[in-house]
């Protein structure tokens, strides 16, 4: 069996944000000295809500923009968009006989998202937790790095492939660990430190995105809420400043010091002093990214060259795998 593959995804749906990167995007790059790793645009998912189809083709190429220009390497890693291999689509069916409707009720994503309009969201998002258990067990992944929103779906997934394996009296599904690490697993939003920093939040204030200019950045840094206090020497003393715990936590993730150890340079500061040393942390960090992205996104066919050559990479991988599925339930003589 695999003992250190990791598989990850990040959905076209938009603007990518900062926590997408401190919780995923970064993370993805850290493993690759470490792991095998496969890491997918996730096309498909980003369906289970309405997009524009002239945007989304564009989004899947930013996506891979991003990948590259924050640092992963397309030609170790496999670099590739969830719509050309077949084989999610195909074991995602297998999983979504496997799943029980009871497991999918209690997903928080779902209920966060269909809102209080349930009966019309999509049944595309209701199953999207078997899809995702499929994107990442069509390569018998090991390890998924997500941020902490995800957890719940990656547990589900662990179910799945316990309950398969029971089932059908078989060792074939490993149980992924999920690896969230860092001093931002779950960036908040600029507005509101007690909602999660999203993509789909209407108010682009709350988010900095990776494409944000330096004079953005720190337009938005200046106006995040926060509180009148000056900020505590000590962890402890975050308690209850959700927004002041969020912006600490995002200068620690990107100096990769510990939140004390920013406390012990700021504690007994206001933020008139330390939100002009965050946006420039935040400006040498991210700008680099955006520009090398937008280098990327001048030339689409390099991208596409880039994504059609990882689908074949990751197809070798899954096929097989999606083979063994159909063998282990029948579908294909043993
Ligand atoms: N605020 C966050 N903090 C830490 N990690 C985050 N991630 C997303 N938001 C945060 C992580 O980014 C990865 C890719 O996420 P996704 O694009 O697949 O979808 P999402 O989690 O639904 O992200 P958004 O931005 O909230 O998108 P919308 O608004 O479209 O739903 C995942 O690993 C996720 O944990």
């Amino acid at each position: 069996m695999i003992s250190n593959r990791v598989f990850s995804g990040v959905q076209p749906t938009g603007s990518l944000h900062l926590g997408n990167y401190l919780g995923a995007i970064r993370n993805f790059v850290d493993l690759q000295s470490d792991y095998e790793c496969i890491y997918c645009v996730v096309d498909l998912h980003a369906l289970t809500q309405w997009q524009d189809p002239a945007e989304l083709a564009n989004n899947t190429r930013e996506v891979a923009a991003a990948f590259i220009a924050a640092g992963i390497d397309p030609e170790t890693s496999i670099i590739f968009n969830q719509s050309r291999v077949a084989a999610h689509t195909q074991v995602a069916w297998i999983f979504s006989c496997v799943a029980r409707m009871g497991w999918l009720n209690r997903m928080t994503q779902f209920k966060e998202k269909a809102g209080k309009h349930r009966e019309n969201a999509s049944t595309g998002l209701f199953t999207y937790p078997n899809l995702m258990a499929a994107d990442i067990l069509a390569y018998l992944a090991t390890h998924v790095p997500v941020g902490e929103d995800q957890k719940q779906h990656l547990e589900l997934t662990r179910d799945i492939a316990q309950k398969f394996n029971h089932d059908f009296g078989v060792e074939f599904f490993p149980l992924v660990e999920p690896l969230i690490f860092g001093e931002a697993t779950r960036v908040m939003s600029l507005r509101d430190g007690s909602s999660k920093m999203s993509k789909s939040d209407p108010s682009e204030q709350s988010r900095i995105n990776f494409t944000d200019s330096a004079d953005e950045i720190a337009r938005k840094v200046r106006r995040a809420t926060t509180d009148p206090e000056p900020l505590p020497s000590e962890p402890a003393g975050l308690a209850g400043r959700n927004e002041a715990a969020n912006l600490v936590g995002i200068y620690a993730a990107l100096a990769r010091v510990t939140v004390a150890d920013v406390l012990a340079e700021f504690g007994g500061r206001g933020f008139a002093e330390f939100k002009p040393a965050l946006s420039d942390l935040l400006v040498e960090k991210l700008v680099p990214i955006s520009d090398q992205m937008r280098r990327l996104m001048d030339d689409p066919s390099h991208i596409d060259a880039i994504l059609a050559q990882g689908a074949d990479r990751a197809a070798a991988v899954a096929d097989p795998v999606r083979d063994r599925v159909y063998e282990i339930v029948g579908l294909i003589p043993a």
